[in-house]
């Protein structure tokens, strides 16, 4: 019988033709219950020579049973590559799908721009809490108690039952040249771009905004120094070359002389044009630091004199880039952003 048997096997086993196949008939002939088990477990009735002879014959018959599946089971599990790699090739050739990569918002993109420009004159970019007190945000500015810009329809304030002193949310960046004049040495140059809070929403005014504001503090600084940097800076942001600059008399109460600057601009039935034309649009504030506002962050007027600059940054962008409705800015729209967003390695 067991050449027989083992003939029958062998051809069974060869006619696999995959790796499920051959582990159930590996299951039907050496499993608990398989065909070559149930012969070992019936040897336990015949006599001790017999069973000798037997099991020796029963065992060599598994012995080639086992190498028999084992080298099928090594062909099957080859084919079964063969086959795997065959269905999962990739053609290296086949163009690239599209990834959807996001966009830097405009707001971003702008200030990049302004970080950029500003440091290579030299100033640090510097950062300050959006929540402050008054001391910070008003008093070392000499922005005094009864000036409108305090009043609560513009300055949003805690509440003070919460809180031991009043605080807000800052109406501008100022508080981040407070500190560092306070906290380091003349000369300065800082640029203070970040979030800004007042109580005020239309089509071009959103109760958060980001504000820019620079500031130089060394010795013997003048209106000159300030006309030339802002008049450069403009016409580089704006990439006009001769475009008009205009410094107006204005008031401020931390800067003395102060003045607003104007860009020339045509405005048509579709719009505006930042361009040498008949026309004028502010864009930002400036002055000489006040002597009083030095004195408060213990520098001597006497020895260094300073110039300051702040502008709206929604603004800037909304000119720059043609954006129409400041509102869209914080709307999350992703048509929105998709349009007017940048890619992060600069450009459209
Ligand atoms: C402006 C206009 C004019 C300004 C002044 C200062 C400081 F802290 F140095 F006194 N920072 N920024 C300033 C001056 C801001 O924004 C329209």
């Amino acid at each position: 019988m067991s050449s027989n048997h083992l003939e029958n096997w062998k051809n069974e086993i060869e006619s696999c033709e995959n790796l499920q196949d051959l582990d159930n008939l590996r299951v039907h002939l050496l499993g608990k219950s398989g065909e070559i088990t149930q012969k070992l477990k019936e040897l336990g009735g015949l006599d001790p020579e017999l069973r000798r002879q037997r099991g020796a014959e029963i065992n060599q018959l598994k012995e080639q049973v086992t190498d028999s599946l084992d080298k099928k089971k090594i062909i099957l599990n080859r084919l079964a590559m063969a086959n795997r790699l065959q269905s999962e090739k990739i053609d290296v050739t086949l163009p690239a799908r599209p990834e959807a990569t996001g966009t830097l918002h405009p707001i971003t993109q702008t200030i990049q721009e302004l970080i950029t420009y500003f440091d290579r004159l030299g100033f640090q970019i510097a950062e300050g809490p959006e929540i402050d007190d008054e001391e910070h945000n008003f008093n070392a500015l000499n922005i005094p108690a009864h000036h409108p810009a305090r009043q609560n329809h513009d300055t949003f304030y805690f509440d003070p039952e919460t809180t031991d002193i009043p605080y807000l949310l800052r109406t501008q960046t100022s508080n981040v040249q407070i500190r560092t004049m306070r906290n380091q040495h003349p000369p300065l140059r800082i640029l203070a771009p970040g979030r800004v809070y007042r109580s005020d929403y239309d089509a071009t005014h959103t109760p958060m905004f980001h504000q820019c504001e620079g500031l130089i503090i060394e010795p013997g600084i003048n209106m000159g120094h300030l006309k030339g940097c802002l008049i450069d800076f403009i016409r580089h942001f704006f990439g006009v070359k001769d475009l008009p600059v205009r410094f107006r008399p204005h008031f401020f109460p931390f800067t003395e002389p102060s003045a607003e600057v104007d860009v020339g601009c045509t405005r048509t039935a579709d719009g505006l044009k930042i361009e040498a034309g008949s026309d004028w649009l502010e864009i930002l504030g400036c002055g000489m630091v006040h002597p009083k506002v030095l004195e408060n962050c213990g520098i001597d007027p006497e020895k260094h004199q300073g110039f300051a600059f702040g502008m709206g940054i929604e603004r800037l962008a909304m000119l720059k880039y043609g954006l129409p409705d400041i509102r869209a800015m914080y709307e999350s729209d992703v048509r929105w952003l998709n349009h007017y967003g940048f890619t992060p390695w600069g450009g459209k």
